[in-house]
C-alpha cells in the first residue's frame, strides 16, 4: 500500500427508496430534497470531499435523471487536481441486466475500480442526514488489519429489523457476527436497549472487494447485497473490523451533531430530521462551516418577507426558509420552505416541508404535512388539518399523521 493510500469512493444511489413514496414517484432516493436547498446525497458526498476524497463516483439505475442533473451541476470539480464526482448509470456491462443488488452494482462498475488502481474503496450510501469524517475510519482500517471495516453506530434496538446488527469480539475490533435486519437480535451488554447497527457505509482494501464481489457474482444464491452478502464473506473469514461512529471527531461538529445519523428512510423519519434542523440549538447543525454541507448554487434573489396587501404581517419563526422565497403576511411556525415557494396574504404554514416552487394561495393552511415539487394551494385551500379528508384527495398519510402531497398536484379549496 502506498504512503498515503490512494483511496477512492463509491457512493450506492441506486436504491428505489419505495418507502418514501411518493416523494420517490419522479426521482431516485439520493435525489429527494432535504432541507430546503439540499439533496439527500449532498450530505454523503460533502463528508467524502471534506475527507479529501476526490475521485468519487456516484452509482445510479432507478430514475436518476434528476439525481444525474444535480450531481453534474452541483459537483464540479477541478480536472486540474484529477478530481471528479461522476455519476454513472447501469450500464449492462455483464450481460442484458440491471443491478440486481449493491454488490451487483459494484462487480457491474469494476472497470472504474480497476481504471484508477486504488489502494482502499470507501463504498457509502446515499441517503443518511450526518457528518462523518472517513479519514479516521481510513486510519482505524489500515490500523486494525482487517481487509474490510463497517462503521457501527448505537440505535434503538426497536430499529434493528431495518438495520445490518454488528457483534464485536471482546478486543471491541473484530466483527464476531454480522446479522442483516435481524428480528429479535439481542442488545448491547452495557446497553440492553441499543444495537450497534451498520451506517451501510464500509472501507476495504480494494483488491479484498474485487475479490468479494466477484465470488459473489458467481453464487446464484446470492442476493448481491453489500449488507446481506459481502459484509458476511468478510465476517466468514474473520478478516472484518467494526468502525465505531462514536470515535469520530468531525471539526466544528457540537457534542449534540456529532452522534447524529439518520437514515431517512420512511415519511415520518424524513419528516423528523428536518424537524430536528429547525431549533434554535439545532440537533443537527447546518451552519457548521468547518464541515460544510455543499449542495447546489441556487442562481435566485434572497428570500423576501413582507405585508399582504391588507397590511397583515405573519409572523416567522423557528424556520429555514430558501432562497428566491417570498412571504406575504404568512404565518410561518416550525417549517422548512425550499427555493422559489410564494405564499399569499392570510396564509398558514406550520410543522412543514415544502419543496421548491410551491404556491400557497391566500388563505390556505397546511399543516404537519410535506408538500411537493410546483404544488398549488388554491385560495382557501387546506392540507393536513382533515386528515379523512386528505384520504379522499388521495393524499399519503401517515399513522402518525404526516399527509404528502405529491409533486405537481393542484390542491382546490
Ligand atoms: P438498506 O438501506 O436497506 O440497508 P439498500 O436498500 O441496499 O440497503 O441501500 C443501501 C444503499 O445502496 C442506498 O444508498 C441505495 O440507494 C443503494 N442501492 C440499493 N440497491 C442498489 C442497486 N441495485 N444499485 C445501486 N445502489 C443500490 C443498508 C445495509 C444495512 C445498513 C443500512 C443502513 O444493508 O446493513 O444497516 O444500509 O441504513
Amino acid at each position: 500500500m502506498r504512503t498515503p493510500p490512494k483511496v477512492f469512493g463509491i457512493v450506492l444511489a441506486g436504491g428505489e427508496g419505495k418507502r418514501l413514496m411518493p416523494l420517490t414517484a419522479d426521482r431516485a432516493k439520493p435525489a429527494v430534497p432535504f432541507g430546503g436547498q439540499y439533496r439527500l446525497i449532498d450530505f454523503a458526498i460533502s463528508n467524502l470531499i471534506n475527507s479529501d476524497l476526490h475521485q468519487i463516483v456516484v452509482l445510479t439505475q432507478y430514475k436518476s435523471h434528476s439525481l444525474d442533473r444535480h450531481i453534474t451541476r452541483t459537483w464540479r470539480m477541478s480536472p486540474m487536481l484529477d478530481s471528479y464526482v461522476t455519476s454513472v448509470p447501469a450500464q449492462q456491462r455483464l450481460g442484458k441486466r440491471w443491478f440486481t443488488g449493491s454488490a451487483d452494482a459494484i462487480l457491474q462498475s469494476m472497470n472504474l475500480i480497476l481504471d484508477e488502481q486504488p489502494d482502499i474503496v470507501v463504498v457509502i450510501g446515499a441517503d443518511h442526514v450526518y457528518r462523518m469524517d472517513f479519514r479516521q475510519m481510513i486510519d482505524a482500517h489500515i490500523a486494525s488489519g482487517a481487509r474490510a471495516t463497517v462503521a457501527g453506530i448505537r440505535q434503538p434496538i426497536g430499529l434493528a429489523n431495518q438495520f445490518g446488527v454488528i457483534d464485536v469480539e471482546s478486543d471491541g475490533v473484530r466483527i464476531k457476527d454480522f446479522l442483516e435486519k435481524p428480528q429479535n437480535p439481542a442488545g448491547l451488554p452495557d446497553a440492553p436497549h441499543e444495537v450497534l447497527a451498520s451506517m451501510g457505509n464500509y472501507v476495504f482494501d480494494a483488491d479484498a472487494l474485487i475479490e468479494a464481489v466477484e465470488a459473489d457474482g458467481e453464487l446464484p444464491t446470492s442476493n448481491h447485497d453489500m449488507g446481506g452478502d459481502i459484509v458476511p464473506y468478510f465476517v466468514g473469514r474473520g478478516e472484518a473490523a467494526v468502525y465505531d461512529m462514536k470515535l469520530n471527531e468531525v471539526p466544528g461538529a457540537t457534542a449534540r451533531d456529532r452522534a447524529y445519523w439518520r437514515d431517512v428512510g420512511t415519511i415520518d423519519s424524513f419528516f423528523d430530521a428536518h424537524m430536528d434542523l429547525i431549533s434554535t440549538l439545532p440537533v443537527f447543525n447546518l451552519y457548521n462551516t468547518d464541515w460544510p454541507i455543499h449542495s447546489q448554487t441556487v442562481n435566485s434573489p434572497p428570500a423576501k418577507f413582507v405585508r399582504d396587501a391588507a397590511g397583515r404581517i405573519g409572523p416567522a419563526i423557528d424556520s429555514i426558509v430558501s432562497l428566491g422565497s417570498v412571504l406575504s403576511g404568512t404565518h410561518l411556525e416550525r417549517s422548512v420552505v425550499g427555493p422559489w415557494t410564494l405564499a399569499a396574504g392570510g396564509s398558514m404554514i406550520s410543522d412543514a416541508v415544502l419543496f421548491d416552487y410551491v404556491r400557497v394561495g391566500p388563505g390556505a393552511r397546511i399543516r404537519r404535512a410535506i408538500i411537493d415539487k410546483n404544488v398549488v394551494l388554491a385560495e382557501g385551500a387546506t392540507v393536513g388539518i382533515d386528515r379523512e379528508r386528505d384520504l379522499e384527495r388521495g393524499f399519503t398519510v401517515t399513522d402518525s399523521g404526516i399527509t404528502v402531497v405529491g409533486k405537481n398536484t393542484v390542491v382546490e379549496a
